[in-house]
């Protein structure tokens, strides 16, 4: 298999995450966002939405969009099951997943502070308070969804699941951009204890092949 992959990308991250927990071989191409390699033709015939990640299976299908991959995998690499079948566990793992990846990332990407920058002509300090604001509104609903959760060392549970997938790569994220996270003591054990595990080491962005300086 070919995952097309940004080494900081956050969406990339959550399915490199994913696939070390399984266990499962791959191959990276890396896909440098910065330069604007997920907007050629060739890679948008791949992910016509032209962001990463994408997968190619070894059937050579193309599947775009981190949750819809890493569903995929789930079926296919059954070992590791990352999503749970019974509730209230699913419902509260997905309920996390959605907050980060629907509401969270999407207002944050970087096409849409490229967006607020290049057309807007907003100040880089405007950027940075309009990046922060959602970071804070979001993580506050994951720290008390966390908490209502009520669980051990994960999101949900003792082992991870999906929403750990999630929640690593935009804590991390939130931290390179320099957010100040004190508020969110749940959110930051549950990640000092995923950073930890070798699958996290192995996916993080500082250990990846296209990693490149800022
Ligand atoms: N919903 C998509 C989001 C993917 C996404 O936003 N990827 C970002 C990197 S984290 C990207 O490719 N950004 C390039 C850009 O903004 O032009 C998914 O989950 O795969």
């Amino acid at each position: 298999m070919k995952l097309y992959s940004f080494f900081n990308s956050s969406a990339s991250y959550r399915v490199r995450i994913a696939m070390a927990l399984k266990g499962i071989d791959y191959q990276t191409v890396g896909v440098n966002i910065r330069i604007g390699q997920q907007n050629a033709l060739e890679y948008r015939r791949l992910n016509p939405i032209g962001l990463v990640p994408a997968l190619i299976t070894d059937e050579g299908e193309s599947l775009g969009q981190s949750l819809a991959i890493i569903d995929w995998l789930d079926r296919h690499f059954p070992q590791t099951p990352l999503l749970p079948t019974n509730d209230p566990q699913r419902m509260r793992v997905l309920e996390v997943v959605y907050a980060i990846c629907c509401d969270i990332h999407p207002v944050n990407n970087m096409r849409v502070l490229r967006y607020l920058s290049d057309e807007l002509k907003v100040s880089e300090e405007a950027k940075k308070r309009w990046y922060e604001h959602w970071i804070l509104q979001g993580m506050s609903a994951v720290e008390q969804l966390l908490r209502r959760s009520d669980t051990g060392t994960f999101c949900v549970g003792d082992t991870p699941t999906l929403a750990d997938c999630c929640l690593v790569p935009q804590w991390a994220n939130a931290q390179r951009m320099g957010c100040d996270l004190s508020g969110f003591p749940r959110c930051k054990a549950v990640y000092d204890a995923c950073v930890g595990l070798p699958a996290f080491i192995a996916a993080a962005p500082e250990n990846q092949q296209d990693k490149i300086p800022a």
